[in-house]
């Protein structure tokens, strides 16, 4: 888009400008800082999809003396009819100037023709002294809109609101660090009411947006689908001489085997997040999360296992997921705690999954030894028999999908993913589970999925992030 609009994001120093920019422009590169002053120089962000460029935004310095400028401006201007050309004399005055280095900065995009997006701080009142930096702006002549962008927690939003009126044609609420997807386009729509030109560009934008966010929903439930294919029927090999058969302790054997088994599933589960996190442009993200753990006091044949089957397999079959499944040899190998609901749940193990659902009991995969051929013996350990393994790895990688497509570029928070007690896969329509299911009894049995079977697990998997999606909205 060749006329695509640029926007200098200005105002006050450290109210949240840097914040705006970084997520409409979708950049969590750029520096957001408790300090004021944080933003020395103009610097544009362009937002690009699929190589085009939707609009760009100018982060900016804040004002340091704008009483002092409008001083200036008075002095040098004969009428009204040239106060934009007196802004434009300014800048150019004053830009070897050490004293108004922040205010040519931040007027130069005005002066070359950007729309003005003034950011405030609506949790602070309002005051007199942003009456010089209002003026300055209208001096611009520049179409403008003010933001009230609220950092705290009090609201002096209304008296913001009758201020700006006097000198902004429109004025938003919009929280940098919280807005929803929704409200970043209805934000876009309203910068394209600011100039009739701007109108069409901004529209297409908002549409190639939408389309983007769609289309990462899908992609990143192909990541997924790819992980879990991956991770059910990981397999780790040794080959040992007869010799070494016969000495190897095959305990330690299969605690060597099950390290390097985990280390790789925890690698693979890592990749799987920062895949995603790219995939929604967050490259920098501080995340704190449970390693992905076994349970494995209680193994699969141990009396108390025996004796919770039966509770399992009825409130399998009323949370109705399907007859077949618990009828038959898909989901012989899963275990389920007694304690449903009863957050029994050992910290780690479960993530978004639930132990609600899943119980808290994981069947390990054993070692198996081959028979001799050619002289060697091969020792292997997995792929793993308990489907449960895999909804507790879906579960985890759903809940962090659902926290990144739903994180702002300008979060700076460190992303938690707490361990849920969560019940939400029983939403999941039946046809969605027996699809994911079918790909797990086939990975545990070392069998690829065809193509055909990779589209449709994704798309199960997907309709689990639609309902995973849903039950989060519902909740808050
Ligand atoms: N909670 C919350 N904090 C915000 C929001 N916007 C900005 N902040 C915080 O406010 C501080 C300043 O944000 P910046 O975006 O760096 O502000 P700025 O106006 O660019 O600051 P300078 O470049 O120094 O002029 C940072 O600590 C941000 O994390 C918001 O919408 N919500
Ligand atoms: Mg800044």
């Amino acid at each position: 888009m060749d006329n695509a609009p640029v926007f200098a994001v200005v105002g006050h120093p450290n109210k949240g400008k840097s914040s705006v920019v970084a997520t409409l422009s979708q950049n969590d590169a750029i520096a957001i800082a408790l300090e004021p002053g944080t933003t020395r120089q103009r610097q544009a962000y362009p937002l690009t999809v699929d190589g085009r460029t939707l609009y760009t935004l100018v982060d900016t310095p804040g004002f340091q003396r704008p009483r002092r400028v409008l001083e200036w401006l008075d002095a040098h201007s004969v009428s009204a009819s040239d106060r934009a050309e007196t802004v434009a004399a300014f800048v150019t005055q004053h830009r070897d100037d050490p004293r108004f280095t922040d205010e040519c900065e931040l007027l130069a995009p005005l002066v070359e023709g950007a729309g003005i997006i003034y950011v405030v701080d609506g949790s602070v009142p309002y005051s007199a002294e942003h009456e010089a930096e209002m003026t300055i702006l209208r001096w611009t002549g520049r179409p403008s809109l003010a933001l009230i962008n609220s950092i705290g927690p009090d609201d002096y939003s209304t008296a913001w609101q009758a201020a700006l009126g006097q000198f902004f044609q429109v004025i938003r609420k919009f929280d940098a660090v919280r807005a929803h997807f929704e409200q970043h386009l209805s934000l876009l729509r309203a910068f394209g009411q600011l100039e009739p030109a701007w109108e069409s560009p901004l529209d297409q934008a908002t549409g190639f947006l939408a389309d983007q966010r769609r289309q990462r929903k899908t992609q990143a439930a192909r990541l997924i689908a790819k992980a879990l294919e991956d991770i059910m029927s990981y397999q780790e090999k040794r080959t040992l001489t007869t010799n070494q058969a016969t000495e190897t302790n095959e305990r330690a054997l299969a605690d060597t085997l099950r390290r390097s088994w985990y280390q790789h599933q925890r690698r693979r589960e890592q990749t799987l997040r920062v895949s995603v996190e790219h995939l929604y442009q967050h490259k920098r993200i501080q995340r704190q999360e449970a390693e992905l753990e076994w349970h494995s006091d209680h193994d699969l044949f141990s009396e108390d296992s025996r004796r919770v089957w039966a509770v399992s397999r009825r409130y399998l079959a009323t949370a109705g997921f399907g007859a077949g499944a618990v009828g038959g040899a898909g989901i012989d190998a899963l275990t389920f705690g007694s304690s449903l609901g009863t957050g029994a749940l050992v910290g780690g193990i479960l993530g978004a999954a639930g132990s609600y659902f899943y119980g808290d009991r994981l069947a390990l995969p054993a070692l198996k030894i081959g028979a001799l051929q050619d002289g060697l013996k091969t020792a292997t350990f997995g792929p793993v028999q308990d489907s449960q393994f895999g909804y507790v790895v879906l579960g985890r990688a759903v809940d962090h999908w659902w926290h990144i497509s739903h994180r702002n570029h300008a979060g700076r928070d460190q992303l938690d993913l707490a361990p849920a007690d969560s019940h939400w896969l029983e939403n999941l329509d039946r046809k969605s589970r027996q699809d994911i299911q079918r790909v797990f009894n086939r990975c545990r049995k070392r069998r690829t999925p065809d193509d055909r079977q990779r589209v449709v697990f994704a798309a199960a998997i997907e309709q689990a992030m639609t309902v995973y999606d849903d039950w989060r909205l519902n909740r808050t």
